[in-house]
């Protein structure tokens, strides 16, 4: 079966998450790193590369090309939080999403019915919503295959789509720079080039034998990627830990009452939820949890124990919130969630590990997690790595059951 893959990656990532919070930095050149000493770029904004600026350069020497360069400190727990959200916005299309750094992500949509199974519709929504409910933009990247995908998605950046489909896969192949290719680094293509072979139309003017004989196991994969072969999976590593239903509002909830108001149909859409799950609070859930992301984008969740049986309700979170308004009673709202932590995380097929690791602290008491508290993600848990902590759309069988998650209202 034809495979429909998409690969997304968030543009300036770091710079870009600054940037929302402070968007007068939009137009000016932006580093994201270490402003003393030897620090490196992380990364930078578009108008800092127009002077040449790249991640891994000496903080001093993108100084010296852009003397007015901002310069501005990470800021990683709420890069992992940004994170988080993202791809639990991939995982409202598919359940097989991979990420592979903080920014970015396979997804394999080939068994998803939303937008009538069509990639290119899929990967415009992602890049609706990310821009929508996180305030940055991404580049997407769709094709038939893993590396495809991936070149794709770094052909339009930034704020790019760019399609590449089954029957343009040769125009787009025979041309392409072999430097381009999947695990080509400056030795390989090096190494290439002194052959003559600068394009993939030039590679494939080699057997497989021949560039084995000069390449070892790794000719035989750049005689494949030559030829558009890549049969490598999307491979799931993310345990389901939670699971939650969250609205972002086109127009603020003005205040901690119209908060309250959401309650109900809130609780009731996590129930639905649950129940398609067969979670019915029988094996009582960990804790619960309510998040609040305010005008500006800052984002609050508190959580809280739960020992008893049954499914929380209403009342059950809102206490929750009215902590989280405590101090800030007026404050207009943008997005508000609610989930529960399940005891046992449930694990998908597919293997572990990644990004985050995550830590069940028995928890009888409230407390607030704040952008700068990362206690959940630091910390060692053996037996429950995952992305994320709430996971609002980890159990989305390819969309089936969007209905009511994660929408705009
Ligand atoms: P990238 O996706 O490689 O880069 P980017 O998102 O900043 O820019 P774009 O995708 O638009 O080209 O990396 C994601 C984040 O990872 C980046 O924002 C900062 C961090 N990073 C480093 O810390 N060091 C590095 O050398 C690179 C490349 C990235
Ligand atoms: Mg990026
Ligand atoms: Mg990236």
């Amino acid at each position: 079966m034809q495979r429909k893959i998409i690969h997304c990656d968030a543009d300036c990532f770091y710079a870009a998450v600054e940037m929302r919070s402070r968007p007068e930095l939009r137009e000016q050149p932006l580093a994201i790193g270490a402003a003393s000493g030897r620090g490196v770029v992380t990364t930078c904004n578009y108008p800092a590369r127009a002077y040449g600026i790249r991640s891994a350069m000496p903080m001093a020497e993108a100084r010296q090309r852009c003397p007015q360069l901002i310069i501005l400190p990470t800021n990683m727990t709420t890069y992992q939080s940004v994170s988080r959200d993202m791809q639990a916005i991939f995982h409202r299309f598919s359940p097989l999403v991979e990420p592979l750094s903080l920014d970015e992500a396979f997804l394999d949509v080939t068994k998803t019915t939303q937008f009538q199974g069509s990639a290119t519709l899929i990967a415009q929504e992602i890049r609706r919503l990310v821009a929508l409910e996180l305030g940055i933009t991404i580049s997407a990247g769709v094709a038939p295959n893993k590396f495809l995908a991936k070149i794709a998605s770094d052909w339009q950046k930034p704020d790019g789509l760019c399609v590449i489909r089954p029957d343009q896969v040769e125009a787009f192949l025979l041309p392409l720079p072999v430097a381009k290719l999947h695990g080509v680094g400056k030795v390989t293509a090096a190494k290439l080039h002194d052959l003559g072979i600068h394009t993939c139309s030039d590679l494939r003017q080699w057997s497989c034998a021949a560039l084995m004989e000069r390449f070892g196991r790794h000719g035989q994969r750049l005689y494949e990627l030559s030829w558009g072969q890549d049969e490598r999976p999307v491979v799931v590593s993310r345990p389901r830990k939670s699971m939650s239903v969250e609205r972002t509002f086109s127009h603020n909830l003005p205040g901690r009452g119209a908060c309250h108001e959401r309650l109900p149909a809130l609780a009731e859409e996590l129930h639905q939820r649950l129940g398609r799950k067969s979670l019915d609070g029988s094996t009582p859930f960990a804790k619960l949890f309510v998040k609040l992301r305010f005008a500006d984008f800052s984002t609050h969740t508190r959580e809280a124990g739960w020992q008893q049986a049954g499914l929380p309700g209403e009342a059950d979170f809102a206490p929750l919130l009215d902590y989280l308004y405590a101090e800030q009673e007026q404050r207009g709202v943008r997005l508000l969630g609610l989930g529960v932590r399940l005891s046992e995380p449930v694990r998908p097929a597919g293997q572990q590990l990644s990004l985050f690791n995550d830590q069940q602290q028995p928890l009888n008491h409230l407390r607030q997690r704040q952008p700068g508290d990362n206690a959940d993600d630091q910390s060692n848990h053996s037996a429950s790595h995952h992305i994320g902590g709430v996971v609002q759309s980890q159990d989305h069988p390819a969309g089936h059951d969007a209905e009511g998650e994660g929408q705009q209202d």
